[in-house]
């Protein structure tokens, strides 16, 4: 059997994605309240995000403007049909529906705001793909609440969950609970602990117990939204968001092979218990063992038994390796080392294709279900030249490799997969440092880190690459 000029299933799904508060901008516009994206600063590789309390005068939030897509967008979405767009993936704000969090009643300006921008979409031919939390809450209920520490946060989240569901029911089938609900594996992660749960650290507090407990009442919300939205509209299709990145053992050595099955177990417990609706024995065994004495109640594992996913969202950027540590217990910000077998991008970030049909039959042997590729993407430094060109050919190559993976997962090892939506269709600022400089997209914006430029939009070589891809249905990619 061969790839070569065989098109990808009928009716897959091509498309980008993106997340609002990375594209958005309009951070006070329509009613918005603040949220935990609008107090971070500008960072680098090297200079994590500052988070702040409240924003605080003279520093910058890049997300405060981002690319200005809440006034852009009719624009941005013709270039997105014309790229010939199935589907876009972007999220919902929280703070346009609820700007605080605790209101009993939405924000009627927001949810306008999403009937719009889906209107137009649909217009195009493209149906809208929607996360529900993408690293973003309200920052009142950071503030109010701590955040996912506080299991009232359950009852918030599914009250901004059901107005979504019922606002936006005929025009939305797919949707993702949380988006890369697993990045706080790395507990020790300001910046994973913020935008996945809105958790700041105390000093001398325990991070991992606090990380296992914001995750499950999170993974309990996900559970009954998923009942809940499909008793809303039974058509719905609703899913989890896992960042994938598959964690190898750096030898054949047993002890590194069952370090890196552990590492795994640890950084997609998630999955399990989003696919399986239980948690895996290890895990209690280990929550019993360094005694969290975690708020884990049995009506609480009725509904995840109740609320299992539909399907699996993913992202995929890079895979990682460990060695043994000697205990049988993953720390991500401390194991990870370098695979001597792949480049890395200039974030470090590991390059490896390879490991994403890998993940993709792992996905499928583990839970069974269908998936749904939602990020995927190189992000690099972008030149335009003197007449308004970007030769990004490093991209099309990084896309390229990866789609040839894919293709041989779907058409050779027969995973079902529903759609393929890269990351950042449109530059965006960058999620871990807040960077623009960071670019992943098909269009240009003319706009540098500190927020100046024009943010005018131009089409990358990627763009008519990627135009030919979704004519073809991927049938030239071999
Ligand atoms: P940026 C870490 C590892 C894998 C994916 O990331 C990650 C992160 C957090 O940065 O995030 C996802 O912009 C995320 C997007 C994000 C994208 O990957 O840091 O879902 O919001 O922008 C790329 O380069």
């Amino acid at each position: 059997m061969t790839i070569k000029g065989r098109a990808f299933p009928e009716g897959f799904l091509w498309g980008g994605a993106v997340a609002a508060h990375q594209l958005e901008g309009g951070y006070k516009e329509g009613g918005k309240g603040l949220s935990t994206a609008d107090i971070m600063t500008l960072g680098t590789n090297e200079r994590p995000r500052e988070i702040t309390d409240g924003v605080v005068a003279g520093k910058y939030y890049p997300n405060h403007q981002a690319i200005d897509f809440y006034h852009r967008y009719p624009e941005d979405i013709e270039l997105f049909a014309e790229m010939g767009f199935k589907c876009f993936r972007t999220s919902i704000a929280w703070t346009r529906i609820f700007p605080n969090g605790d209101e009993s009643e939405p924000n009627e300006a927001g949810l306008q705001f999403y009937d719009d921008l889906f209107d137009e979409c649909l217009k195009n031919g493209i149906q809208p793909v929607v996360t529900l939390a993408h690293f973003e809450m309200p920052y009142h209920l950071v503030k109010q609440y701590g955040g996912w520490r506080n299991r009232k946060l359950i009852q918030f989240y599914l009250n901004f969950a059901k107005v979504c569901f019922e606002r936006y029911r005929d025009k939305v089938t797919y949707w993702m609970t949380f988006n890369e609900i697993n990045n706080q594996t790395n507990f020790e992660s300001d910046g994973a602990m913020l935008t996945d749960s809105g958790i700041i650290h105390q000093p001398g507090e325990n991070r991992e117990r606090w990380m296992y407990q914001a995750a499950h009442y999170e993974l309990v919300a996900s559970a009954a939204a998923v009942q809940l939205g499909h008793q809303i509209n039974p058509d719905f299709q609703i899913g989890c968001m896992i960042a994938m990145c598959p964690i190898y053992p750096l030898t054949a050595a047993p002890a590194d092979v069952l370090f890196a099955q552990r590492a795994m177990q640890t950084r997609f417990y998630f999955a399990d218990v989003h696919c399986n609706g239980t948690y895996p024995q290890w895990l209690r065994n280990r929550f019993e063992s360094e005694h969290f004495n975690l708020d884990i109640t049995a009506e609480d594992l009725k509904i995840l038994q109740a609320g299992t996913v539909d399907y699996i969202g993913f992202s995929y950027y890079m895979s990682f390796t460990v060695k043994d540590t000697g205990k049988l217990a993953y720390n991500e910000e401390h194991d990870l080392v370098k695979n001597p077998y792949v480049k890395a991008s200039d974030w470090g970030w590991q390059v490896d294709p390879v490991g994403l049909r890998y993940a993709m039959n792992w996905f499928t042997d583990r839970y069974h279900l269908p998936l749904f590729i939602v990020e995927n993407g190189l992000g690099a430094i972008d030149k335009k030249t003197a007449d308004n060109q970007i030769h990004d050919d490093y991209r099309i190559d990084y896309l390229t490799d990866h789609l040839r993976q894919i293709k041989l997962a779907v058409l050779e090892d027969g995973v079902d997969l529903i759609g393929y939506t890269p990351w950042g269709c449109i530059d965006l600022v960058a999620a871990s440092t807040g960077q623009m400089s960071k670019r992943y997209g098909f269009i240009y914006v003319d706009e540098n880190d500190d927020g100046s430029g024009s943010l005018k939009r131009y089409k990358k070589d990627s763009f008519t690459w990627f135009q030919h891809v979704i004519a073809t249905n991927g049938a030239e990619i071999e």
